[in-house]
């Protein structure tokens, strides 16, 4: 097999090349090659200096993330770096795209780094469930400081050419289009002059000056971090280099990423990494299906839902054509997308003039004529199969041939929506999440008749607005609602049946959900459709709304409320929950936390596995991403089909059996078989 390194010489200076599509990863053979790239230069009195640099898309993106879990093969990547380092030749790192991970190490590991100015540096180790394990928490500090290292190492987010020059993590940045030559240039200049080590600089000398640092950002990040294993141990191996040599520090980074290697949470987290990718993939559709160009999109209804979705498009520099029934109405929804933006801009994440540039593209109107040209459609009203008949009959009489006529329906049958307009094979779901301008997730849900380009034109598109999209059948409640519906029925009897509801909200987030359902309720308000008759009470949430008990809103929902919103649980709802309880004859006992969450959480798989086995998912993983990114499932867990082959399929069989629930015939298939989902 040719390596997938080459060298050239250009005199005195030997350039390293890797092309290793699609992102230059890290494995075995490159890293081979690398070494005796290096090797060659050292070995050759006529080259004097270095470059390393890759073809095709991107700078190295990291380690090859598909040899992880399998026998490691050398050279390792730590001792090519330690190698290429100590020669006394200048190396310097040209890069472009993303130098991620040991791509990052690399380049740390060079005398010297060059970028062009659309380049991003980055150490996304954490988002695996790990830390880099080539250096890079020792090597950063000490090129950049603690107080700048802490940041890329623990959050894990690529930083812009720009600011890695500005940090001193980029000694120059170079032409956009004259990389390798700029930085064969810069190396010559570099030939005779002591080379600066990475391992030996002292910027991390701000960490060692004040200590705090570490527990400072520890407090500042608490929330985001809540959960993961990663983000302590990144910060904990930046701290090893301000208290320990630069070899131990080594050793101490060495043993914190093989005990994150090893764990589930890093495991469940690669796992996610390709679901993600996967989800992109369309069963049985060629993928080179030419696309519908989408110019113009329309919105109707600019309530809550529609607004949000507008703004995904605005934002991506779409224009939106939104449509109301009435003027005060399209007036407050327009009001409400101006207020959105001015409060993001506010926050800083936006300039004053993109706010002006996004709402220059919204047109709001009354009239469907105005959305005749548009090319996508997504209809955002109220969900009744009647109402919803009536817009996409509409639709099809005035939008364009060829359009595309898409539902946000949460559950309805989406068929029978495209049974109502005359171009079934255009329509779809397009389910986004609250608020739907945040929120990741889009169910893109596949009719009967929907078209091949009309599909992959949407997962275009999804990528587009910054969306992570999943290909859905047609079902009630599609994949996300489908399996939360068992989980919230299960909510409901276990408080019925003595459970607190306070620890049933706890019991999720220990798992790592950011919220319950109960403090969910209290949340989106327990009066949503209520039927504002106080004596007519059959439910407990009709009890708390006669009891004025609204949610967070009006301060007392299932809990009270203080003025920074800290919740308290209520004796008075529980009175209520328990004069239910004797109503209806139901005995209440002590639930352990244990049951709780075998209950809320068990027939979620159950139901998963009955969404797969009728195809209503294509993959076990596409039900991971979709809980993932709509639902707060933590990802350190994998997703719920991930997480249920970590707890084994037996496990949640014999669970399930044990409560006295339904068990489905592929799950108890799968178990008995000893298979897993993923
Ligand atoms: C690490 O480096 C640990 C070290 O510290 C330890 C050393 C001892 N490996 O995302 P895309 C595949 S940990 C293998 O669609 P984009 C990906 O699966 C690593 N494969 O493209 C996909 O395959 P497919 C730290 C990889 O342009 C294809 O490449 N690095 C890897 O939207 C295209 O990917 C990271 O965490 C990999 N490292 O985004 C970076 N990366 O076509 C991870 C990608 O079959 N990667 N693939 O579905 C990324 O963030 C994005 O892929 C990147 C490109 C931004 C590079």
């Amino acid at each position: 097999m040719t390596s997938p390194i080459r060298t050239e010489r250009h005199d005195d200076v030997l350039v390293i090349i890797s092309d290793n599509p699609p992102v230059n990863a890290l494995g075995q053979a490159v890293r081979q090659g690398l070494k005796d790239g290096v090797e060659e230069a050292m070995g050759d009195d006529a080259i004097k200096a270095v470059v390393i640099r890759c073809d095709g898309r991107t700078f190295f993106a990291g380690a090859d993330i598909t040899e992880f879990g399998k026998p490691p093969q050398g050279p390792n990547l730590p001792e090519t770096l330690d190698a290429m380092e100590a020669g006394d030749k200048p190396v310097v790192a040209a890069i472009h795209g993303t130098a991620l991970g040991g791509g990052c190490e690399v380049a740390l590991a060079c005398h010297y780094r060059v970028a062009v100015p659309s380049a991003k540096l980055g150490l996304p180790e954490v988002k695996l469930g790990l830390i880099p394990g080539a250096a890079g928490t020792q090597r950063l500090p000490r090129v950049v400081g603690v107080e700048a290292a802490l940041p890329m190492v623990v959050n894990g987010n690529p930083i812009p050419a720009a600011k890695a020059e500005a940090i001193g993590l980029v000694d120059k940045i170079v032409g956009e289009d004259s990389l390798e030559a700029d930085a064969i240039a810069f190396a010559r200049e570099q030939i005779g002059k002591p080379v600066p080590r990475s391992s030996e600089g002292t910027a991390h000398e701000d960490g060692v000056k004040n200590p705090d640092l570490f527990d400072e950002f520890r407090a500042r990040n608490a929330r985001k971090i809540r959960g993961f294993d990663a983000p302590d141990a990144a910060v904990k191996a930046v701290k090893a280099a301000t208290e320990r040599p630069y070899a131990e520090g080594v050793k101490k980074e060495r043993e914190l990423f093989t005990g994150l290697m090893s764990g589930t949470q890093s495991a469940a987290m690669r796992h996610y990494f390709f679901a993600e990718r996967a989800a992109n993939k369309i069963d049985n559709v060629d993928p080179k299906t030419p696309l519908i160009d989408i110019q113009k999109v329309g919105v109707i209804g600019a309530g809550t839902m529609g607004g949000g979705i507008a703004m995904n498009f605005l934002s991506a520099g779409i224009p939106v054509t939104i449509l109301e029934m009435k003027q005060d109405a399209l007036d407050r929804g327009t009001g409400v997308i101006a207020k959105n933006y001015e409060r993001t801009a506010k926050k800083g994440r936006m300039k004053p003039e993109q706010v002006e540039q996004a709402m220059g593209l919204l047109n709001p109107t009354l009239d469907y004529a105005d959305l005749a040209d548009c090319d996508l459609v997504i209809e955002a009203v109220y969900e009744n199969m009647d109402v919803k008949k009536e817009v996409f009959a509409k639709l099809d009489e005035t939008v364009k041939q060829g359009a595309i006529l898409a539902s946000n329906t949460s559950y309805l049958n989406i068929d029978e929506i495209a049974q109502a307009t005359k171009r079934p094979g255009y329509v779809l779901g397009l389910h986004f999440f609250s608020p739907a301008n945040v929120m990741k997730l889009l169910e893109i849900v596949r009719g009967a008749e929907t078209r091949d380009d009309v599909l992959l034109t949407s997962m275009k598109l999804a990528k587009k607005i910054g969306k992570v999209a999943v290909v859905a059948g047609v079902c009630d409640g599609f994949i996300g609602n489908r399996m939360l519906s068992p989980r919230q029925k299960q909510a409901n009897e276990l408080i019925m049946e003595g459970a607190k509801y306070w620890e049933v909200d706890d019991v999720l987030l220990e798992f790592g959900f950011p919220m319950g359902p109960f403090q969910m309720a209290d949340l989106a308000g327990i009066d949503i459709g209520w039927h504002r008759d106080p004596s007519k009470v059959t439910t407990i949430r009709e009890a708390l709304c006669a009891a004025e008990r609204f949610g967070q809103k009006n301060g007392k929902g299932f809990y009270d409320y203080d003025e920074a919103r800290q919740r308290t649980p209520s004796e008075e709802v529980q009175a209520i929950i328990a004069d239910f309880a004797r109503k209806e004859g139901t005995e209440q006992r002590d639930i352990s936390k244990d049951e709780i969450r075998e209950r809320l959480l068990y027939p979620m798989v159950n139901e998963g596995a009955m969404i797969l086995d009728e195809g209503m998912a294509q993959r076990a993983s596409d039900i991971d991403v979709v809980w993932i990114n709509g639902y707060g499932w933590p990802l350190y867990t994998g997703g719920p089909m991930f997480w249920a082959d970590t707890v084994g399929l037996d496990t949640i069989v014999a669970g399930l059996e044990k409560h006295g629930l339904p068990v489905s015939e592929y799950l108890r298939r799968k178990a008995e078989a000893g298979e897993r989902f993923n």
